[in-house]
């Protein structure tokens, strides 16, 4: 398991051409997830993320090899209007998780350099503020997909579709 994920971290570093990054140990990831749209509209991507260690740690962002452009972006909804802001970090607290998800926070995936299409795995590294990396493995998933589709099954769920929104970046 450990020497799994270090040889993905590793090959993923020399792909991206970065070096001396450690390992997040204290970062769990699972339902990791991405939503693929059609055409050239964003894909979300989605994962909670628990912290065992005694401090916080901050989620600053995240690099891809498929994606060119990676950003953290938070959806909200107020007075009936979904609307979306990039944020600089997601603190996951001290003994607790922090989750992103449909309708909050997300990766938002753009330029992918070959079709990314349902069934595919993207592996995402995710960067801390102290530095260190996790590199997870997200399965990709249809349009209509609502969560990673390992726990139960999906159910419709009208109104908030990310690919529906504008994005004026
Ligand atoms: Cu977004």
């Amino acid at each position: 398991m450990k020497l799994s994920r270090l040889s993905l971290l590793c090959a993923g570093l020399l792909l991206a051409g970065i070096a001396h990054a450690a390992d997040a140990d204290h970062i769990h990831a699972s339902h990791a997830w991405i939503r693929v749209l059609p055409g050239a509209l964003p894909a979300g991507a989605y994962v909670t993320l628990e912290n065992d260690s005694g401090a916080p740690i901050a989620l600053r962002g995240a690099g891809s090899t498929i994606y060119a452009d990676v950003m953290l972006h938070q959806s909200s909804t107020a007075g009936g209007v979904s609307r979306m802001s990039m944020v600089d970090s997601l603190d996951v607290p001290a003994h607790g998780k922090a989750a992103l998800a449909p309708a909050g926070y997300h990766f938002m995936l753009m330029q992918p350099k070959q079709p990314v299409k349902p069934g595919d795995t993207v592996t995402l590294t995710l960067q801390f503020a102290d530095g260190s990396t996790l590199a997870t493995d997200f399965i990709a998933r249809p349009a209509n997909a609502l969560d990673a589709g390992d726990t139960h099954a999906d159910h419709a769920m009208p109104g908030m579709d990310h690919g529906l929104m504008s994005h004026d970046h």
